[in-house]
């Protein structure tokens, strides 16, 4: 592999990725395409060398645009999407679109010219699981956390879309052939992520002036890993990952909203409870958890990034460090939340 196609790498997960690849893979040439949506930046990709990567702006549902690029390529890894469930419950119709009919594009054309493919789903497909104090196990009992085994619920817009494109990319690998693998990870946090986001949400805030907002009473549970991690998970499956096959990426992060919250505010010297209980999310998935048992015996995978507190910090640093990166954007967010009362 000398040449690879990065959907969505002007974003969050996407960005992270590159900056991987440039940094660990030296003999591969990058091309990003990405559309430069609201969530997209160009910033997230600056001082990458451009020998080695190169942006193109345009959308991933642009059948003629992909199918010439897909042409000139080894392998595509596809992060863009729409990614926020509260968006997601606004305004459904670019979800659909991008999710869905922009993974179809992209998958007929590897079809077409038998390139591979590595498809980033979320762990939102498989719906929400009861909180661990409600369970006989406590969480460690047979299906308890989510496996590539269990079935797909889907709570909102946003994940349903995401299952939609993963259930795609499956009869894809079945009826033609498609040299594809499919990834489902858990909540990523790191540098470059968007503001709308929980935790740069709540840094941003605090760094802002203005109280943190937690969803509910802050319960549900999420299973935090690190952007990095991902990256050298999705790169070890594309890698070595066998084809027609799924793999859930996790780190055993999992942590309540509220204990998330209180930690961001104890790093940055805040009183405990400074923060507003604000509206639920309608259909707000209670736990998420992720066995990735499979990632680690057959693909021999570990994630390094595990001291979350760190990981914290470090992030917070980020933030700090480049407020110019989100100042501009953060009154327009804060505004369309409010609107909700979130
Ligand atoms: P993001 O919203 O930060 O970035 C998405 C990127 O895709 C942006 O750069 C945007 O410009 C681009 N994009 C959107 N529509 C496009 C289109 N039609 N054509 C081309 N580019 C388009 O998202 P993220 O959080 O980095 O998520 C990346 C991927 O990882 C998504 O597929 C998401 O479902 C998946 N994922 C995210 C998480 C998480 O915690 N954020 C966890 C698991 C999986
Ligand atoms: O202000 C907030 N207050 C709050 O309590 C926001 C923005 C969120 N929350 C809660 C909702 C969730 O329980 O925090 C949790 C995390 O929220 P998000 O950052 O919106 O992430 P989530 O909905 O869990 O989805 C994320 O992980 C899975 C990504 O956005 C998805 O793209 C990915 O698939």
């Amino acid at each position: 592999m000398k040449k690879m196609i990065v959907t969505g790498g002007a974003g969050f997960i996407g960005s992270n990725f590159v900056h991987y690849v440039v940094k660990n893979h030296p003999e591969i040439h990058v091309t990003v395409l990405d559309k430069l949506t609201y969530a997209g930046n160009e910033a997230n990709l600056a001082g990458l060398p451009a020998d080695r990567v190169e942006l193109i702006v345009g959308d991933i549902a642009d059948a003629e645009l992909v199918d010439k690029l897909v042409k000139e390529t080894d392998a595509v890894v596809h992060y863009a999407a729409e990614s926020h469930n509260d968006n997601s419950l606004e305004d459904p119709y670019p979800f659909l679109q991008t999710n869905i009919i922009g993974t179809y594009t992209l998958i007929e054309a590897c079809r077409k010219y038998d390139v591979r493919y590595h498809h980033v789903s979320t762990d939102e497909v498989y719906g929400d699981l009861p909180l661990r104090e409600d369970l006989p196990g406590h969480g460690e009992g047979p299906g308890e956390k989510f496996t590539a085994e269990t079935s797909y619920n889907p709570s909102s817009p946003y994940s349903s879309t995401k299952a939609g494109s993963d259930l795609l990319v499956k009869a894809w690998v079945r009826s033609f052939g498609l040299k594809a693998t499919i990834s489902n990870c858990s909540n990523n946090y790191g540098p470059y992520q968007h503001i709308e986001k929980f935790i740069p949400r709540q840094i941003t805030n605090i760094l802002s002036g203005i109280r943190p907002k937690l969803y509910g009473e802050g319960k549900n549970v999420r299973d935090w890993i690190h952007t990095n991690d991902h990256s050298s998970a999705v790169w070890t499956i594309l890698t070595k990952g066998r084809i027609g096959e799924t793999y859930l990426i996790g780190a055993d992060g999992e942590q309540n909203n509220k204990a998330v919250l209180e930690l961001i505010l104890e790093l940055m010297n805040q009183p405990k409870d400074a923060y507003e209980h604000v509206v639920d999310r309608p259909g707000h998935d209670l736990r998420y958890a992720i066995d990735s048992t499979k990632l680690y015996q057959e693909l021999g995978w570990e994630p390094q990034f595990t001291n979350f507190k760190d990981g914290l910090a470090d992030t917070i640093q980020w933030y700090t460090d480049n407020a110019s990166w989100w100042q501009a954007e953060k009154a327009a967010v804060e505004a369309k939340y409010a609107k909700n009362n979130q």
